[in-house]
């Protein structure tokens, strides 16, 4: 019979990759662990329960929050506060961070930048969402931290990771030292290691984008579509467009087939529609640790400068000859 090895157990065996470490890092991903498993059990019966539809609220991008938003936030942000190791949460749905300035937590080492729940507007028709999460270490001395804790360049990560509620639960994470994806299994209420040292493919045949905004585009990304459509045997070209609008869930199906996803400059999304700090950035730091490339189109995501906490950046990311390709394409029209 194959040993599972749980999520909490990998934790606690790969701490012996930091040797200065006193746990605080493995605690934090553990109360993340609990968290999703919290999430997933409302995301998994939100059919029955009265969780569908929206909030009535707006968060601070002027986007209607859906209550499994507002729920998923406050369970992850909960899960933060009574773990102790974190001292400030930066999150998708709250406009400003949150300061943790409990005892315990108050001069702990970490910041938490989230996105509770990405994709959210699929929610209501039983398609795959996710959460997104990135770990920075603190750079302001003790006492309250401040936004350039949470300002840090992707570079900077610990940490990052995301969970995906879809036909199964994962949780993929990486602490810079490859990747690797645990599977609940929801008889015994555990991740269990299922896809360990996880690699996305150099090239792949899937093109992730939303083309109903085509017109939009960039001339360097209608460029690269094109490339993408045109029949050549030797590249398996035309490549197959596979586009479900939940970030989480393109790029998880991507990380295993290869594939590239591009959310570009658009006239809606003048400068991006994705959010740096807690999308763009975890997902490179996942990728590039997979085996890939993240870039906006000419620089990579994980050297940008950060600005503010709820900057957008355009996002190529993915197999990284497909990237590169891409990014080709992109700097024809510089
Ligand atoms: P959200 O954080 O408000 O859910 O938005 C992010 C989502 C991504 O998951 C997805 O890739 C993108 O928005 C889809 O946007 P669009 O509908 O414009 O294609
Ligand atoms: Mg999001």
């Amino acid at each position: 019979m194959k040993a599972v090895k749980t999520l909490g157990q990998f934790i606690i065996e790969k701490q012996a990759d930091f040797p200065y470490a006193k746990g605080e890092l493995s605690r934090l991903l553990r109360d993340i662990g609990i968290a999703a498993k919290i999430v997933n059990r409302e995301v998994n019966k939100a059919g029955l329960a009265d969780i569908l539809g929206d909030a009535g609220t707006m968060n601070i991008q002027g986007e209607g929050q859906k209550k499994l938003d507002v729920y998923a936030n406050e369970q992850f942000i909960s899960a933060l506060q009574c773990g102790g190791e974190c001292c400030m949460v930066a999150s998708e749905e709250n406009d400003e961070c949150i300061h943790i300035e409990s005892e315990i937590s108050k001069n702990a080492k970490y910041v938490v930048a989230i996105d509770p729940l990405d994709g959210s507007s699929n929610i209501d028709v039983n398609v795959g969402v996710g959460t997104i999460f990135s770990i920075y270490r603190r750079i302001s001395p003790d006492g309250k931290a401040g936004l350039p804790d949470v300002l840090q360049r992707g570079t900077e990560q610990v940490a990052a990771g995301y969970v995906i509620y879809g036909s199964s639960t994962m949780m993929v994470y990486t602490t810079g030292k490859g990747v690797n994806g645990f599977t609940l299994d929801p008889s015994i209420g555990e991740f269990c290691l299922s896809h360990p040292n996880m690699s996305i493919p150099d090239d792949g045949v899937i093109y992730s984008i939303n083309e109903g905004y085509y017109s939009h585009f960039p001339d360097g990304v209608k460029k690269y579509i094109k490339y993408c459509q045109v029949e050549d045997t030797k590249t398996n070209r035309p490549y197959t467009s596979r586009y479900i609008g939940s970030m989480v869930a393109d790029l998880h199906r991507n990380l295993i087939k290869g594939g590239i996803f591009i959310y570009p400059l658009t006239a809606a999304a003048p400068n991006g529609k994705l959010r740096l700090v807690y999308e763009c950035n975890p997902m490179a730091f996942i990728i590039e640790q997979a085996g890939g490339k993240a870039s906006n189109g000419h620089n990579r995501i994980l050297e940008l400068d950060v600005t503010e906490l709820h900057q957008r950046s355009a996002i190529f990311i993915g197999s990284k000859n497909m990237v590169a390709k891409a990014e080709e394409m992109m700097a024809c029209f510089s």
